[in-house]
């Protein structure tokens, strides 16, 4: 059979983003189950038209691991050959892909890691806005949520959205044996490993939310601001490699794991995830001097008004512009070295950089 033709990066970028969207309706709780304020809070901030990079990289690094039986682990290769008879476990909204059947079952099986993480990262969103934190008062070009909803229901929005994230992340991939859906009833004994590739996951994702990744970034980053305690790069690198890159290389991971990639390619893909998390970066503080508060959908200018250390501030523009070109090009290498070329990853780090808002 001919290989169907991938669609070009925005049709790719635009499918998986309205697949997460979906799959986040589904996953969030909702009244009468919840409270309805909280419900709505949580919605509110994470349908603010995001970008979805996170979710968008853990799926496909687990599509990149199911196109090629030389990343997999050995388990899994004979895995993708049977169970991914076509249909099977699509996830809802998943035929509209144009992927294949193994990339579809990948994509099911990332599905749960990809929205908790984009979960995780609306938290953080939300907490970072708080007075106590950022102070701002537009993010994802609404009003922040305790503008709308007042401090204690912002706090309570983001709690709720980090605990769901790891109810969803234990509960893991799930197949309800009609053929249609991969969340919901019991996991399928046709998938070996899957528990211990949900236990790892969740501890990847975890460890880069936790006090050593973003939440320990942030603590940094609130010491800092006003301060030359950050004069150096090594530090702002340290610093914003918890704070941002942490989860972006736990995306990354997570879909490699879900989807029983082999061990190297698991660590080809953590190198990936950790130089795209530093260009991401460069490219945020970039953007916070050279982009409009409208075109950003938050306020910008933010950084150098609050007297933060960025890249742009210690290095220069054209100096920083080069380093996330350099760290693109780590982000390509590292993926070469692991066995993994033309895939969407390589696109995705290109988009990290070359990305408006
Ligand atoms: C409150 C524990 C805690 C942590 C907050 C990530 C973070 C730590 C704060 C966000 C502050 C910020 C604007 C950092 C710059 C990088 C960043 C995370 C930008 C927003 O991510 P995008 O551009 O946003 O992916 P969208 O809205 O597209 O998802």
């Amino acid at each position: 059979m001919t290989p169907r033709p991938a669609p070009p990066l925005d049709k790719y970028l635009r499918a998986r983003r309205d697949l997460v969207d979906a799959a986040l309706e589904r996953f969030l709780p909702s009244p009468p189950a919840c409270p309805a304020v909280i419900a709505e809070a949580m919605r509110y901030s994470l349908f603010a038209g995001g970008k979805r990079l996170r979710p968008i990289l853990a799926l496909a690094s687990a599509e990149t691991i199911a196109a090629d039986a030389s990343l997999q682990a050995p388990a899994t290769a004979s895995l993708f050959a049977a169970a991914a008879s076509p249909g099977r476990w699509d996830a809802p909204g998943a035929g509209d892909l144009e992927a294949g059947a193994a990339e579809r079952l990948a994509i099911g099986l990332a599905l749960p890691a990809a929205c908790a993480i984009e979960m995780i990262h609306t938290y953080s969103l939300v907490h970072d806005d708080l007075p106590a934190m950022d102070d701002d008062t537009l993010r994802r070009g609404r009003p922040t949520s305790h503008v709308v909803y007042g401090e204690g229901i912002a706090i309570l929005a983001g709690d709720g959205l980090l605990t769901e994230a790891f109810a969803l992340l234990a509960r893991g991939p799930r197949d309800d044996g009609r053929g249609q859906r991969v969340e919901g009833g019991s996991p399928d004994p046709a998938l070996p490993g899957l528990p211990e590739r949900i236990q790892r996951t969740i501890a990847v994702i975890a460890e880069a939310a936790g006090a050593c990744g973003m939440v320990g970034g942030q603590a940094i980053d609130l010491q800092a601001v006003g301060t030359a305690r950050l004069a150096s790069i090594e530090a702002l690198r340290d610093m914003h490699a918890r704070k941002t890159g942490a989860l972006i290389k736990a995306a990354a991971v997570s879909g490699a794991v879900m989807a029983g990639a082999a061990a190297p390619v698991v660590a080809g893909i953590e190198r990936y995830g950790a130089a795209i998390g530093l260009a991401f970066q460069i490219v945020d503080d970039i953007l916070d001097v050279e982009g409009s508060s409208a075109d950003l959908g938050k306020t910008a200018g933010k950084d150098a008004a609050a007297g933060k250390p960025t890249y742009p501030a210690l290095l220069g523009l054209d100096a920083s512009r080069r380093l996330a070109a350099e760290a693109m090009d780590e982000a390509r290498d590292t993926l070469a070295a692991a066995g993994i070329q033309g895939s969407r990853l390589e696109e995705i780090a290109r988009w990290v950089v070359e990305r408006r808002r």
